[in-house]
């Protein structure tokens, strides 16, 4: 008999944890059951989950060293570095930074060459309809290819590029200068092994700009495939939150949105952990790719 409750929200992925209270420190069973549920279904909801921010720190250093948020500083609680806040609040009389993140499909922290292992987002003020998040399954996105082409996205790395976060042009210019001045354009593998569960997962995304080696004309029509395929209904679980819901997901196999389908002058306030992944990827200079003409001008001089 276990010492937590599980039970499937979604068939792709998602799963209610209940019969555990997070403010008191874990015992290891609960962690084993906790992590084996969590690879199992790649997003666990904690329901009625009143934490503190000590608290949702503590509990979420259970899973790994927290990030601290340098790739983003100005997004973070002043108070704790390990702390994102994830809300429409205003702070300092301005509307927050932060009340569009997570727009379009995506793994956080992929712009960056230590994309994020977790994230935990905790739910504590909500509007009173819409503002769900989609989480998708990417195992089932790559297991669901054809042969052929599974060998073929296992040659693709592609370049991550924080500006194409949806929403910057509605934040600070001077702060997203300084995000895209510290976060340079990435590539990482397009197929991942979880170092955990052993099992293949794509890592994709909008905010990939293209395949490392081909032009943006050859890189869209294969990426908007990827993506679209990626996030077709039935590898999504859509979250409706409810105040105090703690939501961990693993970004190594999944990608997740989150919807703006709501009243903006309503609040949404989350607050989110994130633990630290592994080193992975490269830098790649701007231009690095060939373009169409230089091409032509290949063929010229040869012919
Ligand atoms: O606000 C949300 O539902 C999720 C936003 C997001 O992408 C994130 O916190 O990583
Ligand atoms: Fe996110």
């Amino acid at each position: 008999m276990g010492q937590i409750n599980v039970e499937q929200l979604g068939f792709a992925l998602g799963a209610q944890v209940t019969g555990i209270d997070l403010r008191q420190p874990l015992n290891d069973l609960s962690r084993k059951e906790i992590l084996d549920a969590w690879h199992r279904h790649l997003v666990l909801v904690f329901p009625d989950q009143d934490l503190d921010a000590n608290q949702q720190i503590a509990f979420s250093r259970n899973f790994g060293e927290l990030e601290r948020n340098d790739f983003q500083p100005h997004y973070r609680d002043p108070d704790h570095p390990e702390i994102l806040l994830v809300t429409n609040k205003h702070l300092n009389g301005k509307p927050s930074e932060t009340r569009n993140t997570g727009r379009n499909w995506h793994s956080d922290l992929t712009y960056t060459n230590r994309p994020a292992k977790a994230s935990l987002l905790l739910c504590k003020e909500r509007p009173p309809v819409g503002g769900d998040t989609l989480f998708a399954n990417l195992y089932l996105a790559y297991e669901t290819l054809s042969k052929p082409m599974r060998a073929f996205v296992e040659t693709l790395e592609a370049i991550h590029d924080v500006s194409l976060i949806k929403g910057l042009e509605k934040r600070d210019p001077q702060k997203v200068a300084d995000l895209k001045r510290t976060n340079p354009p990435v590539a990482h593998a397009v197929v991942k092994v979880h170092p955990e569960t052993g099992r293949k997962a794509l890592l994709l995304g909008q905010r990939i700009r293209g395949f490392v080696g081909y032009t943006e004309e050859e890189s869209a029509p294969i990426l908007n495939f990827l993506n679209e395929h990626a996030s077709s209904p039935e590898f999504v679980y859509r979250h409706r939150w409810s105040v105090n819901d703690l939501v961990m997901w693993d970004n190594r196999c999944l990608m997740h949105l989150a919807l703006p389908d709501f009243d903006q002058t309503k609040t949404r306030h989350m607050i989110r952990t994130s633990i630290l992944g592994e080193l992975s990827g490269y830098y790649v200079k701007d231009g690095e790719e060939p373009e169409k003409e230089s091409l032509m001008q290949a063929i010229a001089s040869v012919s």
